[in-house]
């Protein structure tokens, strides 16, 4: 059973997320041959909205069943709600099997929300500064965001790696404290093994995977250059 990011053991730094597929494919079936392909080489993956409409919680819930011992499965919904929506949230993610949550921090006052989340050992990681241009109010509240991360004590943060500068000043301010997440490798630009190098611990990492003709390949290539002197 996967539920600490920050123990992987002999693993690379990627995690997988499962959004897309190509046309034609049949999604359930795509995403567990992905995770067939890959179970060997990522950390963990990362479900969100996407696949759930897809393949429904019924979906979702099989790929984690079948999947939880070798792999990490981390929910995206990047919840927003009053704490005590937030809090049932991820008793219910909890129970579905997801061993970690992504909440958005902007709304504040989530003290409850992490103690209950520390009760049901399931970790939360706060979004701090994502990865798509134009998001101006997170270039504004980037140190506002990870003092609040901070000390809401979350078990991570998000911030893209198109960002490597923020990774840096997060990483200088955080110390190890804290596992930094960086999505936008591949399909956004940002390059595989970049995010690391600016000190985040995980690249998450979807299409460059998951529409790939050679879904192995391509996790075997991130992770080779993950490790890769810079
Ligand atoms: O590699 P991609 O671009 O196909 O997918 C990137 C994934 O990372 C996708 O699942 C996004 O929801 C997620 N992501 C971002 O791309 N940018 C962000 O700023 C934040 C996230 C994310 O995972 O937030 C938790």
């Amino acid at each position: 059973m996967k539920s600490d990011l920050s123990n992987i053991g002999n693993k690379s730094r990627i995690i997988v997320a499962l959004d897309f597929y190509p046309p034609g494919r049949d999604p359930f079936k795509w995403w567990n041959y992905i995770l067939e392909e890959v179970s060997d080489i990522v950390a963990g993956v990362k479900i969100g909205l996407p696949a759930f409409f897809r393949i429904g919680v019924e979906g979702v819930s099989k790929l984690v069943q079948r999947f939880e011992d070798e792999l990490y499965f981390l929910a995206d919904f990047k919840l927003a709600d009053i704490p005590t929506v937030v809090s049932e949230e991820i008793e219910q993610l909890s129970a579905l099997g997801f061993k970690g949550s992504i909440i958005h921090l902007f709304p504040m006052g989530y003290e409850s929300v992490v103690d209950k989340a520390r009760r049901l050992k399931h970790q939360i990681f706060g979004v701090v500064y994502m990865s798509h241009r134009g998001c101006r109010l997170f270039d504004e509240l980037f140190q506002t965001l990870l003092e609040y991360a901070l000390s809401l004590r979350v078990d991570g943060i998000i911030i893209g790696a198109t960002r490597r500068n923020s990774i840096r000043n997060a990483r200088a301010m955080l110390g190890t404290k804290m596992l930094i997440l960086s999505p936008g490798i591949g399909a956004q630009g940002a390059y595989p093994g970049s995010a690391l190098r600016a000190g985040a611990d995980f690249e998450i990492v979807g299409r460059a995977i998951t529409m790939s003709r050679e879904p192995r390949q391509a996790a075997v290539d991130i992770a080779k250059a993950q490790v890769m002197e810079a």
